[in-house]
């Protein structure tokens, strides 16, 4: 067995951790030789705290023989010490009448205190992703505060994991394949229904997917429908992703920290100006990891229909970016 290594998990009372939890536990995330010392961070709520005790005690239950330990925790000073793996789920929701800056600024609140604490607390090398909404901006607030302390931006992202994996999900239902058919799907952007699910590259089965589908079908259903699949869920299910959500993550950490078999996934990473969008935010892009980090696929052709999609969702990303300018200063 190998030495254990520390996972924090932010919102760990929350409906995703309720998943997510268990599936780090169980070795999906890190593998089967890993043993994991768990980190649950929660805010100081005697009432959220207690709850979080019975997922504790659910998690002891199971016995799983890759968890070393588990700990609860009520500040992130505490939560990330000598972190490795950070899933910062726990995020200030939209309030009734917040407008989306006050909504950012609340989140601000949590994610660069969160970023600091990170850099000064955690592993050198660990590495962050963001689930709490809206994730792209809270993951360059986060990236921002730690790059004061040595945190590099790169060990920030954001999940767009979910919407890849959805998108190859309605594909699949489509052309009849099974996803794992399924190749080089990529979500630019942001994690919002301006996201741009893209299919230029896409293959299905070794065929071209663009050969497979018609552009009526990807403008009128896949499209929205991969952007409104949240609303959808919330619609039929009375609450938000959470499962799917929790197994997005585990993809998306366990691609980056074990490699992507050389396959594009899509993730959120601060962009270097790579297809011509803002350097600094947080962009949905293609990437391919391989010994613990990452890369974003270059030399990818961009047609006009693309370009457009692209570049509402990055205007806004830049809109996010400027509503929070204070926070990042
Ligand atoms: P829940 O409301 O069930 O749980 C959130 C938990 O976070 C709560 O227990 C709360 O006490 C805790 N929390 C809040 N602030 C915290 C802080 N500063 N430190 C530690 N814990 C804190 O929400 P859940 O359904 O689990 O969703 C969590 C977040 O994921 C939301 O922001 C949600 O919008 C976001 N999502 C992001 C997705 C993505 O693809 N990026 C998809 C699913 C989900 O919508």
């Amino acid at each position: 067995m190998k030495k254990p290594v520390k996972v924090a998990i932010t919102g760990a009372a929350g409906q995703i951790a309720y998943s997510l939890i268990f599936r780090v536990a169980s070795g999906s995330m890190l593998g089967p030789d890993q043993p994991v010392i768990l980190q649950l961070i929660e805010v100081p709520v005697p009432e959220v705290l207690e709850k979080l005790k019975g997922t504790i005690m659910e998690v002891e239950d199971c016995a799983f023989p890759l968890v070393h330990s588990i700990e609860l925790h009520s500040s992130p000073e505490t939560g990330f010490e000598g972190t490795d793996y950070a899933l910062l789920v726990g995020a200030r929701p939209r309030g009734p009448g917040m407008e989306r800056k006050d909504l950012l600024t609340a989140n601000g609140g949590i994610f660069g205190p969160q970023g600091k604490a990170l850099a000064t607390k955690a592993s050198k090398n660990v590495k962050v992703l963001v689930v709490g909404n809206p994730a792209n901006t809270n993951a360059l607030i986060a990236a921002t505060a730690g790059s004061k302390e040595g945190l590099n931006p790169r060990q920030v992202h954001a999940m767009v994991r979910l919407d890849h994996n959805r998108a190859i999900s309605q594909l699949a239902s489509k052309t009849g394949v099974h996803g794992n058919d399924i190749d080089n799907v990529i979500i630019w952007g942001n994690h919002s229904s301006t996201q741009y699910p893209d299919v230029s590259h896409t293959t299905i089965g070794g065929k071209k997917a663009r050969d497979l589908v018609t552009q009526e079908w990807l403008e009128k259903d896949f499209i929205p429908v991969v952007q409104q699949r949240g609303a959808a869920i919330i619609k039929a299910r009375g609450l938000s992703s959470a499962a799917s959500a929790a197994s997005a993550a585990v993809d998306h950490m366990r691609d980056w920290a074990l490699g992507s078999n050389g396959k594009i996934v899509s993730m959120g990473v601060p962009s270097d100006g790579s297809y011509g969008i803002a350097p600094g935010i947080v962009y949905g892009y293609p990437c391919i990891c391989k010994n613990g980090d990452y890369e974003i696929v270059q030399g990818l052709s961009v047609d006009e229909f693309s370009r457009g999609r692209m570049t509402i969702t990055e205007n806004e990303l830049r809109e996010e970016r400027a509503a929070v300018e204070d926070l990042l200063k």
